[in-house]
């Protein structure tokens, strides 16, 4: 791949344990960057301390992301979820969606690319290194999360089918079962869910397709085998249980930017300054805490993206 498409990887040296991260809050405290309330979170970190039914494993341990935030319990990042194919009660995905079956699975990459290939979710699983990405997850709705995603970067699959000079964007396609999944019977929305992504954003080290959380493979939930993870975006980017990823020309059309084309945009960048026509997006909610965070443009992965966008308006190209 030629140098646009670098850009600099979290490293697995980055995914603070807990040792460092103490010594980093000793340094950022000294430097007077820490608030109380922070530092109060900080003394007290939470242990996920519910074992979902079927889990042999003991409860997972908090981890934390390269700023020091502890990842959320087990519990919240399975409890509540945006998932319109089941319900838009994000209570009510976990039960709704136990029975859904994930295997077998296949992913068909096509379209403008030099070998077009479907691959089976085991092959996915045992071709790319999986590897564990700690990213914190921005919904359009204003609250946030922090996740322990395992999975692979999406360019290792693209550069496998190899796009030709034609391809300059990726559409996503999720799971289409009418007959088993009850929210696509909803006249409102043009199922399946679809997403894209601008080639560079898709070749981008940050973009990764997960296949975990917690080291525990995708639950359902969550959006089994294998869903996008697109951390610098509002969340509705990071399209669930992927079946076609296809190669275009043209910026494909998305699910969120045909229903509200002013408030759902293609980029869809986390942007505190640029607030959705019904609310602000300068501050969020963080799931388990009390007060809320200022949001941080791109998410706080600023350093790793922002070249992309580089002479764009991004207030108009939200
Ligand atoms: N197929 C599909 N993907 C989807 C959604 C959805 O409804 N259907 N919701 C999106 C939204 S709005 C968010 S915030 C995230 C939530 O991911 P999580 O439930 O794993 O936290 O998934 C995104 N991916
Ligand atoms: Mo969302």
């Amino acid at each position: 791949m030629n140098d646009k498409f670098r850009s600099v990887p979290v490293k697995s040296s980055e995914i603070t344990p807990y040792s460092q991260y103490i010594s980093r809050r000793e340094f950022l405290k000294a430097a007077g960057i820490l608030s109380g309330s922070a530092l109060l979170a900080a003394c007290a970190p939470k242990v996920a301390a519910t074992v979902m039914p079927g889990d042999e494993a003991p409860p997972a341990e908090v981890k934390f992301d390269e700023l020091g935030d502890p990842s959320n319990t087990f519990e919240d990042i399975t409890n509540y979820n945006n998932y319109y194919e089941f319900t838009t009660n994000k209570e009510a995905v976990a039960p709704l969606s136990e029975d859904f079956n994930a295997n077998p699975w296949t992913v068909e990459v096509y379209g403008l690319v030099r070998q077009p290939k479907t691959y089976g979710i085991e092959d996915l699983l045992s071709k790319f290194t999986q590897e564990e990405r700690i990213y914190r997850l921005r919904c359009v709705e204003a609250w946030s999360m922090v996740i322990p995603w395992s999975g692979f970067t999406l360019s290792s699959i693209l550069n496998e089918v190899a796009p030709t000079s034609k391809a300059k964007y990726v559409r996503f396609e999720s799971v289409y079962r009418p007959e088993e999944l009850p929210g696509q019977s909803s006249p409102f929305y043009p199922w399946p869910y679809q997403e894209g992504l601008r080639l560079d954003e898709a070749m981008n080290d940050l973009t990764i397709l997960a296949t975990g959380l917690y080291g525990k493979p995708m639950p359902n939930q969550n959006g089994a085998p294998i869903r996008l993870v697109v951390p610098w975006k509002y969340g509705f980017k990071s399209i669930k249980a992927v079946t076609k990823i296809e190669l275009v020309e043209e910026q494909p059309s998305t699910l969120w930017n045909s229903v509200g084309s002013t408030e759902y945009g293609f980029y869809s960048n986390v942007n505190p300054e640029r607030p959705h026509p019904r609310w602000s997006q300068a501050s969020e909610r963080r799931i388990g805490e009390l007060k809320r965070r200022p949001t941080l443009m791109f998410n706080g992965y600023a350093d790793q993206v922002a070249g992309m966008y580089a002479g764009m308006d991004l207030i108009e190209n939200y």
